[in-house]
């Protein structure tokens, strides 16, 4: 639908919208500025009985219980099947991806082929988060929550997939193109992807942690670009999160030593410009200080004997970030 010249310079924001959809106009048709603005939420998606679910989605509180850095062979025989899981839901949802559909639309999708998959999504009431699945952007780092605002031509969206299914969680995320995007955000978007490769080529045993964020560093500065310090990779397994903490920039007290075993996420942020965030009033969403936009990608990494294997690649073996064709 259309709306007359004439009637939205005559609608105040708080009034209803002229398409009749209830909703206040600065909530649906409102034109915006270039920034990303909070849209509306939707009651929180149930999860059956029959879904095994983690602690967080009747307590609300993420714990990382004291669990170990290296897994057992049981626990890595899990991941791999968890982690393949949330490299085809974020497959699937990132297939979606199109001017027009809501983040909200995107969550629901994920809800629903995570529990078709007798999954639980692990987002959903971690440490009290409402949604299945992090929608970011733009501008947005991190943690967007699903909301009623429609993806526009030419905007970027990052979605973060996490799944926990035999008691293990996968997390994995990619930037998606909306429409027609322009050459600076396409290029971000590159250079993001190269950051997590080149990450990943440095993960093998006897490397210190630090070597993983000197790649992503030098990389993205070497392309002009920043690097978020206040989010991190993490390890993950039975919890979401555990203390194992991985800085995308170079840190000189990042001296612990990969072993195998090891199982962690790489999840750089780069930036346009400004690196730093601020939060928006909700308390979860983080963005770029400067309003400029922002890219990331994600896998969940074991260390192995002789490198590692990434465990939140597609049945396929590709990911959302290759740029290979998603079956069906
Ligand atoms: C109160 C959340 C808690 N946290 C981390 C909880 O690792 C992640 N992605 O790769 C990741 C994903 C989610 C997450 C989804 C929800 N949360 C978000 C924001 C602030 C916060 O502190
Ligand atoms: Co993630
Ligand atoms: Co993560």
């Amino acid at each position: 639908m259309t709306a007359p010249l004439t009637a939205l310079s005559k609608v105040k924001p708080n009034d209803p919208c002229w398409c009749g959809s209830g909703l206040k106009f600065k909530r649906c048709h409102k034109p915006t500025t270039d920034r990303v603005g909070a849209g509306t939420l939707t009651p929180r998606r149930p999860v059956p009985d029959s879904i095994a679910s983690p602690p967080w989605a009747a307590t609300g509180q993420g714990s990382n219980r004291g669990e170990s850095d290296v897994k057992s062979a049981d626990v890595i025989d899990r991941m791999r099947r968890t982690g393949r899981l949330a490299g085809d839901v974020l497959a699937q949802v990132g297939a979606a991806v199109a001017p027009g559909v809501t983040t909200d639309e995107l969550d629901a999708l994920c809800h629903q082929i995570t529990l078709d998959a007798g999954a639980y999504p692990s987002p959903l009431n971690y440490n009290g988060y409402k949604k299945s699945l992090c929608t970011s952007v733009n501008e947005v780092i991190c943690h967007g929550i699903p909301d009623s605002r429609a993806l526009r031509d030419g905007d970027i969206v990052n979605l973060d997939v996490t799944c926990f299914r035999e008691g293990v969680n996968g997390d994995t995320n990619a930037t998606f193109f909306v429409g027609s995007v322009d050459p600076e955000s396409q290029r971000l978007v590159r250079v993001t992807r190269e950051c997590l490769e080149l990450a990943i080529a440095q993960v093998r045993p006897g490397q210190p942690i630090n070597v993983i964020g000197r790649a992503i560093q030098d990389h993205a500065e070497g392309s002009g670009l920043g690097v978020v310090r206040s989010f991190i990779g993490h390890g993950i397994g039975e919890t979401f999160h555990t203390d194992l903490a991985i800085p995308h920039y170079f840190d000189p007290r990042a001296v612990k030593k990969l072993v195998p075993g090891m199982v962690f996420t790489i999840e750089p942020m780069i930036t346009v410009g400004d690196w730093r965030h601020r939060l928006w009033d909700d308390d979860w969403t983080a963005s770029t200080v400067d309003n400029k936009r922002t890219a990331q990608f994600e896998h969940t990494l074991l260390v192995t004997d002789g490198g590692c294997d990434i465990l939140t690649l597609r049945a396929d073996g590709h990911w959302s970030g290759d740029g290979a064709p998603i079956p069906g």
